[in-house]
């Protein structure tokens, strides 16, 4: 029985002295690169905002199947149908490795779950924006995954192991994705007249709210400091924003797009790619509960929430049935 008593914590209070030499101890560990374990003593405040924000993220990935699953009944061909079913399995599977991440700091599953339903947690902005025709799949793909991934690859690296593990897979899917979404981008940008429209119109209402995914810029941003001293996070909002700018620009250019903003010109001198203002009163608006969609996301996960209410019921009654059998 070696393994009894691993999953009890020390719950005694540690006197201010010996918090201090803790939290020392903790800090020369992150500085030195180690990795953080679920049983090692960590501060209150890294536990909190790690459990915020895998949580947020936890949301986001299943929030995020409604926009794709919208279009899972009208996908243009098979083997279209077979992908994006593949695509948004997926991001279901992101959510459940992310929910057991964050299980492993102390707050459950459904005390997360709960959270979102009540409207207390945030999920990303980009999903309560419509997907209003085929060419939106491609975008989210191109865009929306290509914004996930710049800002997760650097999330393998984080200090906390259970979460940098988990991204290691999440990365490698979401990778796959966006290469579909940008495939399908390339098809409709090359095919018909009407095709090369829903492009670009997609291109137009995706980019902005993909650029606000990274978050507020760093002068407003409440958390980047701290998480970066913890190597939560190891770039701020706009260092990956920037980056994604970057790597995306040329992208469109490929397939003969044009991006929503006059004022996106190339740096010569740096190689960036300067961009205009970000319109921080829509970002705000859409985080507060206003955007498009908000009230329909949620209405969608409350009704799945209720609907499923059986299924988690059967499943305990099998754990139950299977304890008393043992
Ligand atoms: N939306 O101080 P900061 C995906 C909040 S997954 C909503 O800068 P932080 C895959 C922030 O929570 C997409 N809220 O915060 C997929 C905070 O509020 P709080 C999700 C936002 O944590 C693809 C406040 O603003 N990815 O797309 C947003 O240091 C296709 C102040 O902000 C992740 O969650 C926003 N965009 O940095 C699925 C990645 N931005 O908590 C399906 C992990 C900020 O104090 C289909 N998360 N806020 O109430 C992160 O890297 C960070 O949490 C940031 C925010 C960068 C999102």
């Amino acid at each position: 029985m070696y393994t009894q008593g691993l999953d009890q914590s020390d719950t005694r209070t540690p006197g201010p002295e010996e918090e201090a030499q803790l939290v020392q101890a903790f800090q020369a560990r992150i500085d030195a690169e180690e990795k953080i374990e679920p049983r090692d003593w960590m501060p209150d405040a890294y536990r909190r905002t790690l459990v915020r924000q895998i949580s947020q993220h936890a949301h986001s990935e299943i929030v995020g199947m409604l926009p794709e699953g919208n279009w899972i009944t009208r996908a243009p061909s098979l083997k279209r149908k077979a992908i994006l079913l593949a695509k948004v399995q997926d991001e279901a599977g992101h959510g459940l490795y992310l929910y057991s991440a964050a299980e492993t700091l102390g707050t459950s599953r459904q005390q997360m779950v709960d959270q979102l339903l009540s409207g207390k947690a945030k999920y990303s902005s980009i999903f309560n924006y419509p997907t209003l025709n085929w060419a939106d799949i491609g975008a989210i793909g191109w865009l929306v995954d290509g914004a996930a991934i710049m800002n997760q690859i650097p999330l393998c690296r984080c200090s906390y192991g259970p979460y940098s593990r988990a991204m290691v897979r999440v990365c490698k899917e979401e990778s796959f994705h966006q290469r579909q979404g940008y495939e399908i981008m390339t098809v409709m940008a090359r095919g018909t007249d009407a095709q090369r429209r829903m492009a670009q119109d997609a291109l137009e209402r995706w980019w902005w709210p993909s650029l606000m995914m990274f978050g507020p810029s760093d002068s407003d941003s409440a958390h980047t400091a701290q998480s970066m001293r913890w190597k939560i996070k190891r770039f701020t909002n706009d260092e990956l924003r920037q980056k994604f700018v970057d790597v995306t620009v040329p992208q469109g250019h490929f397939l003969g797009l044009e991006f929503p903003d006059p004022e996106l010109k190339l740096d010569e001198q740096t190689g960036h790619w300067n961009f205009g203002p970000i319109d921080w009163s829509e970002f705000k608006q859409v985080l507060e509960g206003n955007g498009p969609c908000n009230a329909e996301r949620m209405r969608a996960r409350q009704t799945a929430h209720q609907e499923g209410a059986w299924v988690r019921q059967a499943l305990l009654a099998h754990a139950e049935k299977h304890e008393d059998i043992r």
